[in-house]
């Protein structure tokens, strides 16, 4: 058995509940094989891998709150602290029904390498709760966040864990998050990512994932001497990742054509009025169903994913597994040739088999969600970074660094990819050179 080979067996023995962590660290570990072997000796003395898989902290709570009708509710609550090899701990908060300890540790896991990706100084960590604030008052979602914060705020801060938002955790519960550590600390410091300007927040911090994801994109088509002008697009989701996925895209030319939420999708073949979309979302927290609605010609299709429309590209940017095996045959067949990825983990295993396959066939591209998703979490660290210096950078700044730091990841990822005898292979290529730099920084660490 190789060292990855024994490392994931004791993982998947000790871990047998947590499929969506295991999924995760399988990828990963399969694919950095090429430089665990170059290394081997030295790695095992230091049981890198070992340390690597295993979470320096977890810490779980319960967050009792009281609803609209006065009756105690409690939901439970999480913080992930993965890895600080690199970084204070850096990641999104999660609100949703299905957030569990596997789910925060695959993320988690992944934001390691991610983080590392981007260059900048940011370890990796993910948190939240199983929390829904879908139908939820705003009074609720408040006292839902001031409990979570008041257990939260004991193992957080601006050089510690730096938390931020991810599905269901937007600029209003950031908002009443920071107001509450800010109430218990009395300091206001940069502990949070995603606040409003008033109060630290950075501009382009709101369109930096859906940007970088289009940014990324950009450099994949080019990379094959196309471009995205004209081409049409299909994207799932209609937060915050896909909204500003398809503005940019819309804004270099391209097409979107679909965008969906948890109970279907729209398919708009005159291209999305993101106008409609943000007063349905923005505007009052509606269903995407309403689309419909405002432009007539658009069909809506109740329960289903956009994978069966035809486009160009695939911009997945709802959540993790959405894509599965069949879904990317679809995809491919209808003369999809590239996705990139905007959720974490939206492809099943066999919806990557699927793209390999084709990428070896006929020059797929795919992007995974750990380098094409990275431009959220990159602005993140700069609003820390200006949070630092008590300053604040004009959009343009913000904005001309991204599109850098993305431009970047692209040319990180192809490098590692071809240096370890894997061209073209973005998987691969991401997880190595997000692999090397924490690496690297836990064996100076020593045995920590
Ligand atoms: P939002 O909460 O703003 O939007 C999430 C969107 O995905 C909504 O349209 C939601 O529909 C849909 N969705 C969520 N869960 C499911 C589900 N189980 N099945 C079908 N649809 C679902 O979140 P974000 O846009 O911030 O996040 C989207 C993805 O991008 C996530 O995977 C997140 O981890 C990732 N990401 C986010 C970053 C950020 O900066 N926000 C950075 C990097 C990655 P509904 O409203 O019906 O639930
Ligand atoms: O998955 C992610 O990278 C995020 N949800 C953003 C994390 C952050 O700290 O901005």
């Amino acid at each position: 058995m190789s060292y990855v080979e024994e490392v994931y067996a004791k993982l998947e023995e000790k871990h047998a509940y947590e499929p969506e962590f295991l999924e995760a660290a399988k990828r990963i570990l399969e694919t950095i094989t090429p430089i665990v072997e170059a290394n081997e000796d030295l790695y095992r003395k230091n049981s890198l891998l070992e340390r690597l898989v295993e979470p320096e902290r977890i810490i779980t709570f319960r967050v009792p709150w009281v609803d609209d009708q006065g009756k105690q509710q409690v939901n439970l609550g999480y913080r992930v602290q993965f890895n600080s090899a690199i970084g204070p701990y850096k990641g999104g908060l999660r609100f949703h029904p299905s957030v569990n300890q596997s789910i925060l540790k695959f993320l988690g896991f992944e934001q390691i390498f991610k983080n590392s990706l981007t260059g900048l100084p940011i370890g990796g960590g993910k948190g939240g709760s199983d929390f829904d604030p879908k139908g939820k008052s705003d009074a609720e979602v408040m006292r839902f966040c001031q409990s979570f914060m008041t257990e939260l705020f004991k193992y957080i801060g601006a050089d510690e864990d730096v938390p931020a938002g991810d599905i269901g955790v937007g600029g209003r519960e950031i908002g009443y998050l920071y107001g509450q550590y800010k109430r218990i600390t009395n300091l206001y410091e940069g502990v949070l990512t995603g606040k409003g300007l008033s109060f630290g927040g950075s501009l382009a911090r709101p369109e930096a994932t859906g940007y970088g994801l289009v940014y990324i994109t950009n450099e994949v088509v080019k990379g094959t001497g196309k471009s995205l002008e004209g081409k049409t697009v299909v994207v799932s989701g209609s937060g915050n990742v896909a909204q500003y996925a398809i503005q940019k895209a819309q804004q270099l030319g391209a097409k979107p054509v679909t965008c969906s939420d948890s109970n279907g999708y729209v398919y708009d073949p005159d291209g999305i009025k993101l106008d409609v979309v943000f007063d349905i979302k923005q505007g009052h927290r509606g269903r995407i169903k309403e689309y419909v609605e405002k432009v007539p010609t658009a069909q809506y299709f109740e329960g289903q994913k956009p994978w069966g429309v035809k486009c160009d590209i695939a911009l997945p940017c709802a959540t993790q597994n959405e894509i599965n095996g069949e879904d990317a045959k679809t995809l491919i067949a209808n003369g999809c040739w590239c996705v990139c990825e905007g959720a974490n983990m939206p492809s099943d295993a066999d919806a990557i088999d699927a793209y390999e396959k084709a990428r070896v066939e006929s020059g797929f591209l795919y992007m995974p969600a750990k380098a094409a998703n990275a431009g959220g979490v990159a602005v993140s660290a700069l609003e820390m970074s200006q949070n630092s210096e008590r300053l604040s950078w004009t959009f343009d700044e913000v904005d001309e660094k991204l599109k850098g730091i993305m431009a970047g990841i692209y040319s990180k990822v192809s490098t590692a990819a071809k240096k370890y005898g894997h061209e073209g292979d973005f998987v691969a290529g991401a997880n190595i050179a997000g692999f090397e730099k924490v690496a690297d920084a836990m064996l100076a660490q020593g045995n920590v």
